[in-house]
Parts: structure tokens; sequence; C-alpha cells
């Protein structure tokens, strides 16, 4: 078998020169459009992940491809050492379009998480008059926003925690969907912010109750403590909304965009403030190498348009209620719940007789042409990216439904 069209070849090259901190599932992908991906032996596969909803337009989607070749032929990179004419008005644009006032643009999501920590400090001990290096932040039981080291803090996951210490201070867990042990943690005036994601992703897309976020703005508003929304997975179109606190009409005091910001083809974050907030910054007190540059700004830009020229918000609303309601018509024991939001959504596997997991369904999906992954053990989750077409949808529906069959014999 050739070289090039044996996944084997490339499984090995990663295997032997690779840091080993993934499991990947075994196929080796090398072309993608739309909801399609192609194996390097040009099987067909419809994309039920989206890189955990970094590709919400599609992959390869045209209007994007055509404004990072225009922009990399003009400007890429200048630092922030010096102006330049494209990054003006994408701040001008997503201040806009999301109704803030202003943006730190960033690159990874990790590094909007971070951003918002430092923000919602500094704004603590200057605008709140919190005592130096008291500040509190709230996270909820089951967060995931990243990998560095404040990021695993805030984390109950030996995974990601074990070997990794010591870890930062000043962080504070609560029970997720749980406004009670919220308002009890918000009596310490020393809290600067509680940061949570609307629908909790890695955590298995764990959907709080019905006026939960509603509850935090609430209580966040009564106590002075900053609603930080990291809204890098579920923003942005994913949930059936642009943002997916907009289902319950709130609005929080900094939000935290990333992955789809960047349109599946180049790390982009950005957090948005108020001026109140945002101003607590001065030049020097925080940056980064890439942070804003012209390609990433271009990118950004067309990402965001397709997003809302394209509705692919309302694209996610109306194909999510009809993935569900076709899930649940499967019939089949072993599906023991179905949950999400548009388009992020996850079934629990009830633990096979013969040991199978989540991770048997998705190789089962995978050789019938569907490509997603297990979160936890016996969750897996399903988020194509927002262009699905409701025929693309049905021929996903049907490879759901007797993959299920096949492996419940
Ligand atoms: C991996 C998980 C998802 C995120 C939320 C911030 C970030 C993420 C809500 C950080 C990143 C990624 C990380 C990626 C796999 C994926 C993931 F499985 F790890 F947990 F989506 F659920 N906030 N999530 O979900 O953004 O710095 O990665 O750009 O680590 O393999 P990032």
């Amino acid at each position: 078998m050739p070289t090039e069209t044996n996944p084997q070849y490339f499984i090995d090259l990663e295997n032997q020169y690779g840091a080993n901190t993934y499991s990947p599932l075994p196929v080796v992908i090398e072309r993608g459009e739309g909801v399609f991906l192609w194996d390097v032996q040009g099987k067909q596969y419809i994309d039920f992940l989206s890189a955990y909803s970094a590709v919400n337009q599609g992959h390869c989607h045209p209007m994007i491809i055509a404004a990072i070749l225009e922009q990399s032929h003009r400007l890429t990179l200048t630092s922030r050492a010096f102006y330049n004419n494209v990054l003006g008005p994408f701040e001008r644009y997503i201040t806009g379009l999301f109704g803030f006032d202003r943006v730190l643009p960033m690159n990874t999501g990790v590094e909007g998480g971070e951003t918002a920590i430092k923000l919602a400090r500094k704004w603590a001990y200057t605008r709140k008059g919190v005592a130096e290096n008291q500040a509190k932040i709230v996270f909820a039981s089951g967060n995931f926003w990243g990998r560095t080291i404040a990021a695993i803090s805030t984390s109950q996951d030996s995974a990601n925690t074990k070997d990794f210490g010591p870890f930062v201070p000043g962080f504070t867990i609560v029970p997720f969907n749980d406004l009670m042990a919220l308002e009890a943690v918000f009596k310490d005036s020393s809290v600067a912010a509680f940061m949570v994601e609307p629908i909790q992703g890695e955590a298995g897309v764990v959907v709080p109750s019905d006026g939960y976020i509603a509850g935090v703005r609430r209580l966040c508003t009564q106590y002075n403590v900053l609603f930080i929304a990291d809204e890098v997975q579920t923003g942005l179109g994913r949930t059936g909304k642009m943002l997916c606190c907009e289902h319950e009409l709130v609005k929080p005091d900094i939000l935290i965009l990333g992955k789809a910001l960047g349109g599946g083809m180049f790390p982009v974050s950005a957090v948005l403030a108020s001026n109140e907030i945002m101003g607590v910054l001065r030049p020097g007190q925080h940056g980064s190498t890439f942070g804003g540059n012209p390609l990433a700004c271009a990118v950004a830009t067309a990402s965001l348009k397709v997003l809302v020229e394209e509705k692919l918000a309302d694209n996610a609303a109306f194909m999510g209620e009809i993935f569900r309601k076709n899930l649940r018509n499967i019939q089949t024991e072993i599906i023991t719940d179905i949950r999400g939001k548009g388009l992020l959504n996850a079934i629990d596997i009830k633990p096979f007789g013969n040991g199978k997991t989540a991770y048997d369904v998705c190789l089962a999906l995978k050789n019938n042409g569907l490509l997603a992954k297990q979160t936890r053990t016996h969750t897996i989750r399903f988020a194509p990216p927002l262009v699905i077409t409701a025929q693309q949808l049905r021929s996903a529906t049907e490879i759901i439904s007797h993959t299920i069959a096949e492996i419940s014999k």
C-alpha cells in the first residue's frame, strides 16, 4: 500500500515522534469540506465533533479561505508595538455584534480564560476594594476551560491535575446548577467573579435547569460579583443562539469567545467587556505576540460574517430539535439519556453486558461513516458543523440508529 494512503504509516509517525497526550480514534483525515471529512483512503465521514465546536462554519469554508488568502498576501503580523489597518475595524465589528464596549484579542480559548481572570482580579482590587492578593474567583465543579496551570487549578479531574501541582490559589469551586451554593460563597466580599460555561461541554454536555443562568446574573448583580461567561464552546451559534446566555436573555459582564471565532482555521479568542471593566487595564499590563494579529482579525471577521449571513444559529436551533427528536425515536435500551441545545448534544450509553463503552460505539460509528468522540466513559457528544442540512442530518441519524442496533446485538 503506498505510504500516502496507508493510515498506519501516519499513526506510527505520531506514535514515534509526538507527545503521547491523546488517544485518537484510528482514522487519518486528509481533507474536509462542509460537514464532510475524508481519510487517506478516500473514505467519507460526517463530522459530528467539529473539532469540539471550532468548525461551526463547516470545514474549509470558501469565504473564510478567501479572507485568509487575501490577508496572508498583504500583512500577517506586526505585533502590538505598532498599529495596523485590520485590528480596529475588527474590534468595532465584534464589539458591535455582541453589544460590549471593548474587546481584548488573544489566541486560544484558555488564554481568553486567563485574561478574564486577570481582568476580574484587577477590577476587584481597583474598583471593588478587595484587599491585595485576596481576590477569589468562583468556578463550577465539572468545569473545563483548558490546560494551563491556572485552568487545571480549577479542575477536580485527577487526569488533569495529578503531578502538575502546586496550583494557583484564590479559586473556589461550587456545585454547577446550584444557586443556593453560589449565593453562600458570594457573601464573602473578596469574591471578584464567577466563571462558568452556560452548558458544560467536557463534563458531558451538562445543561443546567431553566433559570440557572438568569439566577447567576441576578446573584452576580446583587453581590457585585463579575459574571464571566465562558462561551468558547457554547458560543457562536452552537446552541441555537449566537450566545448560549441569550436563551435566558442574560448578558454577562465578561464574555470569552474562542474556537469557531477562528472559523476552524486559525486560533483566535477574544474577551469582551464594558469600558468600566476593561478600563482597569493599562498599557504593559497584558498582551500577546499574536493577539489581534491582522491575519487573525481577517479570519475572525469572515468567521463571524459567515455565522450571521448564513443564519447558522437559527439552523442549529432548527436542526437540533430534529436531531433530538430523531434520537428519541431510535428503538433501543442502550441510550439512557438524550440532552443538549441547538447542535450541542450528547447521549449516555448504558454499560453493555460485554463491557463495551461509549468508545466502542464511536469506533462502530467511525466504521459506518460518522465521526464522534466520547466524553467521560459513557457519554457521546454529537456536535456537527452548524451548516448541516436536513438531508445530511437524516443520513447521520440513520448511521447512529443502525450502529446502535448493530452494537446492541
Ligand atoms: C483539548 C475538552 C472540549 C473549552 C471551554 C475553554 C477551552 C475549551 C469551554 C480552552 C477547550 C477543548 C480543548 C481540547 C479538547 C476540547 C474539549 F475535551 F478538552 F474538554 F471542547 F470539551 N473553554 N476545549 O471547551 O480552549 O485553549 O483549547 O483553545 O485540550 O484536547 P483552547
